[in-house]
């Protein structure tokens, strides 16, 4: 453990709600823990005569990370309060959880396929910010995804195929032969799409973006922050207001973007806002993109002397009083950023409408960071064999299907495909397989 600002100590269990009774009876002065989703503040008794403020977040089984009951303590992150807390849990039969405990717990619950819980171990592994950003994406769901659909498809058409089996021509009136070599061919597909890399989901939801609102002073930043996000902020037309960080989410139908405001950053004056500026940037350097905010008319040196090494989308402030971009600030992106990305944004008006600009303009930029971690995984020899062994049974069973006549050699090459996907996916995953998984893991995950 090392000192932060805040420390959180998770606990899961399906029994987890009477274990912590009687602990909030002795150190919550009798402050009742809420058995529903909730969010609860109150004082916490860790150290005689010292109270400390602690936040309980409640997720109720089936509806957590892990599936089972789910409460975590936020508290300040100070190594000593945090070993207390552990330790006042353990009288009352908390045990510590083993490395990778609480992503097994996921798997076993049906709440991550092995195709996320091996995303989870590539974000615990992953040393750059880009992997780390990758895994987290794949999490969302990319990859399990195309997995679930063409294990749909394939089901849909043994489904079809076994009524057709069992029934003569005529009996079953859901029996359309002709849609069974569509679901084996949309199944083809989608594997060929999974083994060379392509999307075909639609941006799953719960995926998170994180986007940060950069630039100069009053180019917008936070006028933009608070038209979209609805939340109340200082806004002023004297340059260097916003003097911290905010963030918020901003939820959209595509992508849901962690959005966050930033102190303005601008020209070379390396004056204290700047330099405070500047760690913030620093310290944020696993957002996923970032949105260099300018007023059209900004002049080359009022820009930002080093930007972030992230990738950037240009956007235009004040799109409602319509002004040209200024030609030398456009020939300095140029020069600095290539062949830019760029679109025009006002917090005036309607904001639903800024919203889906927005999320347009940042789709690109999700769809190119998810595909970074989904080739790592796709590249693994494990999905490549088991996709090539999936894929040729598909087509072994679409020849079949062509020629007609042969539909148990078809029922056959299915269950074949079907058999290795839900390996691939951790269904029947010798246990041996999942014991190395998780046992690489760290605790906590
Ligand atoms: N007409 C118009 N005015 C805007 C727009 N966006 C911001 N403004 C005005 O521009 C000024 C600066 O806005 P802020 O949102 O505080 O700018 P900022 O980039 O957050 O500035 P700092 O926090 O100082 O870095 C304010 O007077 C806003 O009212 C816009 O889209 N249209
Ligand atoms: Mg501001």
């Amino acid at each position: 453990m090392i000192p932060a600002q805040r420390g959180v100590l998770r606990c899961s269990g399906d029994l987890l709600f009477e274990h912590l009774a009687p602990w909030f009876e002795k150190y919550a002065h009798g402050f009742k823990l809420a058995e529903k989703r909730s969010i609860q503040h109150f004082e916490c008794d860790l150290f005689d005569g010292v109270s400390i403020e602690t936040t309980t977040v409640v997720f109720c089984a089936p509806h957590s990370a892990t599936g089972e009951n789910v409460v975590e303590f936020h508290l300040p992150g100070n190594p000593v309060v945090l070993q207390r807390l552990e330790q006042s849990l353990a009288e009352f039969g908390l045990e510590v959880a083993e490395p990778g405990d609480f992503t097994r717990r996921a798997f076993l619950n049906g709440r991550l396929d092995l195709s996320q819980a091996e995303a989870v171990l590539e974000l615990v592994q992953s040393r750059s910010a880009e992997s780390a950003r990758a895994a987290s994406q794949l999490l969302s769901g990319g990859l399990s995804q195309q997995m679930s659909d063409v294990r749909h498809e394939l089901m849909t058409s043994l489904v079809e195929l076994e009524a057709g089996l069992d029934f003569e021509e005529g009996d079953s009136q859901d029996l359309r032969p002709s849609e069974v070599i569509e679901h084996v061919k949309r199944a083809k597909q989608i594997l060929q799409d999974a083994a060379v890399g392509q999307q075909t989901r639609a941006l799953t939801t719960g995926a998170r973006f994180g986007c940060l609102l950069l630039g100069p002073p009053n180019a917008g930043k936070t006028s933009l922050f608070a038209h979209l996000t609805g939340m109340p902020s200082l806004v002023s037309d004297q340059a260097g207001t916003t003097r911290d960080y905010r963030r918020a989410v901003l939820m959209s139908s595509s992508v849901d973007i962690d959005l966050i405001d930033f102190p303005g950053l601008g020209g070379d004056a390396v004056d204290q806002r700047d330099a405070l500026a500047r760690e913030l940037v620093a310290e944020f350097d696993q957002a996923d993109m970032c949105l260099l905010c300018l007023h059209p008319h900004t002049k080359p040196d009022e820009l930002p002397s080093c930007f972030p090494n992230m990738p950037k989308l240009v956007v235009f402030t004040h799109s409602d009083l319509e002004l040209q971009v200024n030609r030398e600030l456009n020939h300095e992106l140029r020069l600095r950023l290539g062949n830019y990305s760029m679109v025009s944004l006002s917090s005036q008006g309607d904001s639903a409408a800024t919203s889906a600009a927005l999320s347009e303009a940042i789709t690109p930029f999700f769809d190119e960071a998810e595909k970074v971690i989904t080739q790592r995984i796709r590249n693994s020899e494990r999905y490549q064999q088991a996709l090539g062994s999936a894929s040729a049974a598909v087509e072994t069973a679409e020849q079949w299907l062509e020629v007609g006549g042969q539909q148990d050699l078809v029922a056959a090459e299915i269950h074949h495909a079907l058999a290795v996907l839900a390996e691939l996916v951790g269904e029947m995953t010798p246990d041996d397989l999942l014991d190395r998984l998780f046992s690489a893991f760290c605790v906590g995950k």
